[in-house]
């Protein structure tokens, strides 16, 4: 019986159609999916945290504005995402206690110090640009809710990439002191960038069958090569050079070919060991704590409208 179900359901994948909440579908599917939309809550939620640190030393009003409406956008990412998730019976409170308990992994660039203003440019620039590579593809992902989160993310997602370009872009115009601290983001924040995308194909554990199932709609070395080819033309349209000596494009391939990316290092960083990892958990951890009593006021409001309504 389940064999059979096993088969519609990839017909149902193979002919493009939207798995939905309360469709059959196999265990171990919905247990992928919550895996990979939880964390990328997760990852949505802790990125606040390095540019959440710069909004009240933006330079100008101008520019605060924008980082605390971009930050914003973030949190409300996360709450898309992980609405997404509770569609696949878990609770906000299994998927938090994951987070904390480092049984859930968020990305791994999060766990790298925004220590200059032209680090909140690298960020917006090129860890935005890389989530929008791979969340564009990930609108077309099978699973319904989760498809429908990816395309308004998207649209948010894109005035961030540009917020993040226009702070490199005016400090790349600007002194030669304010043109070296632009250069000087892009070369700590490149490799991690890169480092997003996950594993190469041949080491993912999860990509053959997420690609099966069209969860993943193309690879992580695909995605990659495609956030490297638009970057390119993106910082020498700055005059800022890309830290990478081996880049050079590719006539046969149409592509830009790239050096190795330092794969202990995303190790160690994955593992916990990045330069930021305890911080930001701990951090988490105090806010989740110092917040929970607006989930409980929030719960004992609710019983009352309830006994009200019910009394009436
Ligand atoms: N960091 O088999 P693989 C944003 C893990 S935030 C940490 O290739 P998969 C923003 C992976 O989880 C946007 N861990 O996995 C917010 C797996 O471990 P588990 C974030 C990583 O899932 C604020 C193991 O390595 N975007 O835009 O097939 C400010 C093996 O990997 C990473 C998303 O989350 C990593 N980089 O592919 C600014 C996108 N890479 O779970 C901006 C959604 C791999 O077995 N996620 N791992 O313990 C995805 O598309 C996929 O999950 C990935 C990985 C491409 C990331």
């Amino acid at each position: 019986m389940s064999e059979q179900h096993e088969q519609i359901f990839q017909n149902r994948i193979d002919a493009e159609e939207k798995i939905e909440p309360k469709d059959w579908m196999p265990e171990a599917y919905r247990r992928n999916l919550i895996r990979q939309i939880s964390q990328h809550a997760h990852s949505e939620v802790i990125g606040m945290q390095p540019e959440g640190n710069w909004i009240t030393r933006a330079p100008t009003l101008h520019r605060k504005a924008i980082l605390l409406a971009k930050v914003q956008d973030e949190g409300g990412h996360g709450l898309y995402l992980y609405s997404a998730a509770e569609t696949l019976g878990i609770s906000r409170e299994e998927l938090i206690d994951a987070l904390h308990e480092g049984r859930a992994k968020y990305a791994s660039i999060f766990n790298y110090p925004a220590i200059t203003w032209a680090d909140i440019g690298a960020i917006g620039w090129l860890v935005d640009g890389a989530a929008i590579v791979n969340q564009v593809s990930l609108q077309r992902t099978s699973y319904g809710p989760y498809a429908r989160g990816m395309v308004r993310i998207c649209k948010e997602e894109s005035f961030h990439q540009r917020q993040g370009y226009h702070i490199m872009m005016t400090l790349a115009r600007g002194s030669a002191d304010q043109k070296h601290m632009a250069q000087d983001a892009l070369n700590r924040f490149w490799w991690p960038a890169l480092m997003m995308f996950g594993p190469h194909d041949s080491e993912s554990a999860h990509s053959a069958q997420s690609m099966k199932w069209k969860v993943k709609r193309q690879t992580n070395d695909e995605l990659r090569q495609k956030f490297v080819d638009q970057s390119v033309a993106q910082a020498e349209e700055i005059g800022l050079t890309i830290p990478d000596p081996d880049l050079i494009w590719n006539e046969k391939r149409g592509h830009y070919d790239f050096g190795e990316i330092d794969w202990d290092e995303f190790a160690q960083v994955i593992a916990g060991n990045g330069p930021c990892n305890r911080q930001r958990l701990t951090h988490h951890r105090r806010a989740h704590e110092d917040g929970a009593w607006v989930r409980e006021a929030m719960v004992s409001y609710q019983k009352k409208v309830q006994q009200r309504r019910e009394a009436a």
